[in-house]
């Protein structure tokens, strides 16, 4: 097996140094598809062994390239992350610390510095960052979060509403643009799917999957948060704290809630076709609902399956777009040179401590998927286990493309890990820094920051409240007991404490610092 795989990885390794050497004909140098999802969750990928759904168009990535297994965000929220993967900076130096701001689209970023290499460039989907996309030379972005149905678009500054399911939509352009561009140079294209986002409305194809199966739940779902900080027990993003008719399309349910109101707005957008097959897929369910009048762990539980489904509905459009995307590269002869990234802006909660979304340092919502495939540069059905982040990202791309990255990027370029079979370089991170701080807000998850190695994590929530968690991920994988104040891990917290104070420094994050500030 080691005779033959050796010799494998010496023609990978020299088949990639020679198409990143300099001289090279422009059209030999990589193109890049970059395809983030927005909360699609590994626990919902075939690849990362999920037991409710099959993700095959991801696996296809997952086997035609590398699996990253310790993949992390710095601050798990839709427009913090993407900062982060356009600027390769954390959070505090982008300036986008929350869904609220505005991104400052004069700074350096990804986009443009492949533009400025010689790549042409699009943004297509889902973008979130309130000012105008720069740095490509085709845009076309959803306002704000964006709607399933009949969605608008803004394409390079004209808005208008196209008719379809987002996923098709975003799939349809991106798709167009590759069609139609200069063939002579490289291309960098990030494809953002709205999907899954909350409310979770599934597309036309999809509307009575997993109509006739049971799904299982996470074991820790009726969590009662024993052995925890208040943080976890105070949030408002329990699957009880849904609302029926918006997030659990139960639209024989009359609410008044403001977020129902919107949600019959929402419906009104779909055409009588479609509006006519929504509700259809829903009614016989929905009605069977009422008659069962379930209350306690069966509510809940009941509440479980409808959320998952929808959630798992949206999913399965991402993945067939997905496969359209692998197709086109096929029929084109554009798989060879194409880097194709999947990952997503953040984790997410599928029930696990009873919970939806996302914000918490904890592991689902803190991790995110990452697969990366590259014929000339990396082994097939590879995996890599070292710490990775999304500030990473940037980097990467910009190496693989064969440009230089600015010292003022705080990520680090995956290219040796991905070109050496998952291996990680002597000198690479043992550990990772996180921080969140968009509170009060939607799902009170309150500010915190923290530290992650292979085996430890430690946390601080502060602000309203002063209160640090310290688990075993080894033995407590899904962090059920902080163990903070255990005297038998007393070694480790000082050891995690000192962690953290350096990963301040080397990041130019000073929290307590920004707790004086509001205070005063
Ligand atoms: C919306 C959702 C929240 C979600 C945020 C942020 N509420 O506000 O549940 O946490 O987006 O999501 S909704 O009632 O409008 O659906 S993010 O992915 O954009 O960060
Ligand atoms: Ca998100």
């Amino acid at each position: 097996m080691r005779n033959q795989i050796v010799p494998f990885l010496v023609v990978v390794l020299l088949v990639f140094t020679f198409s990143c050497q300099d001289g090279d004909k422009e059209q030999e140098r990589p193109n890049i598809i970059f395809i983030m999802t927005d909360d699609h969750t590994t626990q919902a990928m075939s690849s990362y062994g999920s037991v409710i759904n099959t993700t095959p168009n991801m696996d296809r990535i997952a086997a035609n390239g590398m699996r990253f297994t310790n993949a992390f965000v710095t601050n798990s929220i839709c427009a913090p992350s993407r900062a982060v993967i356009l600027t390769g900076k954390y959070s505090h130096l982008n300036g986008v610390r929350d869904n609220s701001t505005r991104f400052d689209s004069s700074q350096v970023t990804v986009p443009k510095l492949l533009q400025a290499n010689g790549y042409q460039t699009a943004m297509v989907g889902k973008w979130h960052l309130k000012s105008a996309p720069t740095g490509f030379d085709y845009w076309n972005v959803l306002p704000g979060q964006g709607f399933y149905y009949n969605p608008i678009f803004i394409e390079m500054g004209e808005r208008s509403e196209r008719e379809g399911y987002v996923t098709d939509l975003t799939t349809d352009y991106a798709l167009d643009w590759i069609e139609n561009r200069d063939e002579e140079k490289p291309f960098f294209l990030m494809l953002h799917h709205k999907a899954p986002h909350r409310n979770w409305m599934p597309g036309p194809d999809h509307l009575n999957m997993y109509d006739d199966v049971e799904l299982p739940i996470p074991d820790n779902f009726f969590d009662d948060y024993e052995n925890r900080g208040d943080a976890a027990k105070d949030q408002i993003m329990h699957i009880d704290d849904m609302y029926d008719r918006y997030d659990l399309k139960l639209m024989n349910v009359s609410s008044e809630k403001g977020v129902d109101k919107a949600f019959d707005r929402r419906l009104n957008r779909l055409t009588p076709e479609q509006r006519a097959a929504f509700e259809e897929a829903y009614r016989e369910k929905n009605d069977a609902y009422l008659a069962a009048n379930l209350e306690g762990e069966k509510l809940s539980k009941w509440r479980y399956q409808r959320y998952i489904k929808d959630y798992l509905r949206c999913v399965a459009s991402v993945d067939d777009n997905i496969g359209r995307v692998l197709h086109y590269l096929e029929e084109n002869n554009l798989v060879g040179n194409t880097i194709v990234i999947y990952t997503s802006d953040q984790g997410f909660y599928l029930g696990e401590h009873g919970w939806f979304d996302k914000r918490f340092m904890y592991e689902e919502s803190f991790r995110t998927p990452l697969l990366v495939s590259y014929p000339k540069g990396i082994a097939s059905g590879s995996t890599s286990e070292a710490l990775t982040m999304n500030l990473d990202f940037g980097p990467t791309m910009l190496d693989m493309a064969g440009v230089e990255v600015p010292e003022e990027m705080q990520g680090t370029s995956l290219k040796n890990i991905l070109t050496n079979n998952g291996a990680e370089p002597g000198d690479w991170r043992q550990s990772t820094y996180y921080h969140y701080v968009e509170f009060p807000s939607e799902h009170a998850v309150k500010k915190h920051y923290g530290v992650r190695t292979k085996n430890f994590k430690l946390i601080h929530f502060y602000d309203d409240i002063n209160q640090w968690e310290l688990y075993d991920m080894q033995n407590d994988p899904k962090e059920m007991k902080n163990i903070y104040d255990d005297p038998a891990f007393a070694e480790v917290r000082e050891e995690l404490h000192a962690e953290l104070k350096r990963l301040q420094r080397e990041f130019g994050d000073q929290p307590d610092r920004v707790i004086d500030l509001e205070r005063d």
